[in-house]
Order: C-alpha cells, then structure tokens, then sequence
C-alpha cells in the first residue's frame, strides 16, 4: 500500500562536509580531526577526504543535480574548519561565503536547505584540547553555531545541531573506529554529556539568531536491537535514552546512573546543565539503517564489529549474528526497524519526526552505454529504498508525524574509516575524473518524488 505525503514533507538527499567536499587545503580552512585520523592510518587504504568529490569545486553541478532529481530539500553539513580556522580568531568570510553560495544556489533552484552544523569534522585545535572529553568545546561549537545562524538566518529551513552524537561520543572515545580513536570505553561518558550540551547551548545560539523563522533539530542514530528483553533494555538505555531523555524530557534516567556505577560517577554533570540540554526542538532527525541482536551472556564474544568499549555498561551482553540479506556494510536490512522505530520514538516523545538517513552501500557494478558512458543498475539498492519507504509510509498511516525522509547519500562519498571503498550514491563518482553519473535508484527516486507518495 502506498501512502500520500502532505505537501509540506520533504523529500531529500543527505550529505556532510568532509565526506564530500575535498579541497582541504583551500578557503582558508584549518584541519579537522578527521584529517588527523585520516592520514594517519586509520582508515582503510589509508584514504583521506583531501579530494573526496571535490565537492567544494563543483557545487553547482551537485545543485543542479539535485534540481534534476526534483528534491524538495538537502541536508548537507557546515565544516567548523572553515567558518572559525583560529583558534579564538574571528569567522573566516571565504568559508561563509562557501556555504551562502550554497544555500542561495539551492534557493535559487527552489530547494529547501536542512543545515546540519556539526557533522563530525571538529578543528584539531579543539581536538588538541581533548575534544569533546573538554566541556569547553561544547561552548566553542556553539558559538560557531551563532556565527552560521547570523549569517545564513532563515533562508535555512532547518537548522540541525549534530549529527549522530552516538558516534561523536562511544565510537570516537569509546571505540576507535572514529576520530580521535581513544578506545577508552566509560572514559567516553562524558564527551556524550559535552554533545547533549552542545546541542542545547547550539539550540540557544540559533534560536538568538533566527528566531521562530527556522526549525531546529538533532539527527540521532538510535541503535535499533533485537533479542532478549533485558539486553535490548540495557543497549537502549546506554545508546539512545542517555541522549533522547535529556533533549527531550529534561533529566538523565536514574537506570542509567545505576548502570554504569562502576564505571562513571557523572560529575561532569554541572546545575543547570539539563535545563540547558532541553531546548523546544521541531523535529528530530532519526537515521536508521539496520538492527542488532543482542543476548545477556557470561561471556560475551562480541562477534560483531561492535566491540566493548563502544558499549560501556553493556559488558555482559552478547552481539550476535543477525538474519540476512546484508548490505555490503555487513549491516541487515530490516524495514520493520524503521517502522518499529518511528512508532516507538513517536509514541514515548511526541516529537515530530524526519528519517534525515536512509540508504544502502552496494557493490555497483559500472556498465558501460553505446556511447561509452558509465550506467550503474542498482537494483538492489531500490529494493531498499522502496522497502524503507514503504515501512516510513506505513509508520505514518499508524499515526507518527514523520516530516521528511531523505536518502543517504546524494554521491558516492568518503566513508569514515571504510575510504571510498563503500558506495552509498544514488549518483556514482568516478573517483579518477571525479565524474557524476546517476544511477537507476536516482531515477527511480525522482518518480517517486513527483507521485508524492512513500512507494
Ligand atoms: C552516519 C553518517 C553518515 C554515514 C552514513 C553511512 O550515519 O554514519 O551520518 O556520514 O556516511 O551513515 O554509514
């Protein structure tokens, strides 16, 4: 069954700054932790987001690729790097020109612009100073929020603090897989209360800036897992309540205090951090792409790429294998998740909601047309959408006030510590001519956009 969206909801494409834009060297920019981490050996073949796909040269083609594909908004990110270069400098006028060209050009195009302003490239200076382990930079990240919002006011028709801080906090202090790759497990606890609030002072700086004229939100990746009932509660608790809790309600569960005893004493927590940490929202962004399974155990063998320092608390539950088909990530692809998912979070928070990432990585295999054109036929990677778009459609029919739905990613792009090695585009990059080519799931997405309906 298909389902009609209201005229207001957004169809989108999503993409963030490092994993796009390249020209690391240019406009002034200072380097990111992810430059760091990057060039030194902690991704594979050692790829970098010097060049990516040099969006930063050829905007305007993506813009107009967007255009093309009809897209009611883009969800693209800001990079700190190249609005606040110095440390304790002035704004860098090249960068905010950068990213006004954008938002003017994506006006232009009749394209509504969904900002995310902390998509993970954070200014190694502020990394040198212990990153998000330092409360000072929650404050530094909101004043760069307060410079963005000044200059792009409410041309922007979202505003969006962060971007996934599940990964910003365990996957980058807990585990290693993300810059700056502590791997200190609860020693991560306190970089997950630096980005709660960092949200809320960003709230405030926005909010300072634009007013009502824009809507603020927070893009969660809420860990969706599957299995017995005292592990998925536990996982819950760690992964996703020690953030939706505190935005949306006003406090830290006590569970979570009781659970991690051991581990953390949570002083970092200062008075009237948590009033700070509840700003009014108008919607929050969930991207969703798979499940886990979990199980309570002796012992836990972690089988899974999940390891367990990105869990702390979570030392006696078991990741187990889950039910195929897998994408190329090794992640299932599981639809009733997204359907699960909306439910839940729409039934416990009342929030309006946008899916701000969905999407597939897929070996894409190029073809080549009469002309000598690359063709890519990803079949599969349609079969995913339409699966997700048809569980996103039904969660809606059950009631949850979903806003949006964009797809992960626009381009072909730099994947964190997988390089290039992993496709997400429905627009494949040549990686040698940096040439764009849609592919079928981009044609097909573009019939869906204009039915208006979730498939
Ligand atoms: C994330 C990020 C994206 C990723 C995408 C695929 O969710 O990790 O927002 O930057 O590239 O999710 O892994």
């Amino acid at each position: 069954m298909t389902t009609t969206v209201p005229d207001d909801f957004l169809f989108g494409t999503a993409t963030a700054s490092y994993q796009i834009e390249g020209a690391v060297n240019e406009g002034g920019r200072c380097p990111s932790i992810w430059d760091t981490f990057s060039h030194t050996g902690h991704t594979l073949n050692g790829d970098t987001g010097d060049v990516a796909c040099d969006s930063y040269h050829r905007w305007r083609e993506d813009l107009d690729l967007l255009a093309d594909l009809g897209v009611d908004a883009y969800r693209f990110s800001v990079a700190m790097p190249r609005i606040m270069p110095v440390d304790g400098g002035k704004p860098n006028p090249e960068g905010l020109d950068f990213y006004e060209r954008i938002v003017d050009g994506l006006l232009e195009r009749g394209i509504r612009p969904v900002v995310t302003l902390y998509h993970w490239d954070l200014p190694q200076y502020l990394g040198d100073r212990g990153g998000w382990l330092n409360r000072d930079t929650a404050y530094r990240v909101a004043e760069y929020a307060g410079v963005v919002a000044r200059l792009l006011g409410d041309r922007v028709h979202t505003y969006t603090t962060l971007n996934e801080p599940w990964c910003s906090s365990y996957l980058s202090y807990g585990g290693t897989e993300h810059a700056p790759g502590m791997g200190e497990g609860p020693k991560s606890f306190p970089a997950v209360h630096h980005l709660n609030l960092a949200h809320g002072l960003m709230c405030q700086a926005v909010r300072g800036q634009v007013g009502d004229g824009a809507e603020l939100s927070i893009t969660l990746n809420l860990q969706m897992a599957r299995g017995d009932a005292d592990a998925v509660h536990r996982t819950d608790l760690i992964a996703n309540r020690v953030f939706l809790d505190p935005i949306l309600r006003g406090y830290y569960p006590d569970e979570l205090f009781a659970a991690t005893r051991d581990l953390c004493d949570w002083s970092f927590i200062q008075d009237g951090d948590l009033n700070v940490i509840h700003q009014p929202i108008d919607v929050l962004g969930l991207n969703y792409y798979s499940t886990n399974r979990v199980a309570m155990s002796d012992r836990p063998q972690f089988p899974q790429p999940v390891c367990a320092t990105t869990y702390p608390g979570c030392g006696d539950i078991d990741w187990l294998p889950t039910e195929g088909p897998h994408t190329e990530m090794g992640w299932n692809i599981d639809p009733e998740g997204l359907y699960d998912l909306l439910v839940r979070v729409w039934d416990e928070y009342r929030v309006p909601l946008a899916v701000t990432e969905n999407g597939m990585a897929c070996p894409d295999e190029v073809e080549m047309d009469d002309d000598g054109a690359e063709i890519v036929h990803d079949g599969d990677r349609i079969d995913y959408l339409k699966g997700h778009m048809e569980a996103a459609g039904r969660a809606m029919r059950c009631g949850v006030d979903l806003r949006g739905y964009f797809v992960w990613s626009l381009l072909d792009n730099f994947e964190w510590a997988f390089g290039y090695s992993k496709r997400f585009g429905i627009v494949r990059v040549n990686y040698e001519t940096l040439q764009r080519t849609p592919k079928d799931s981009f044609t097909w997405y573009r019939d869906v956009i204009r039915t208006r309906r979730l498939v």
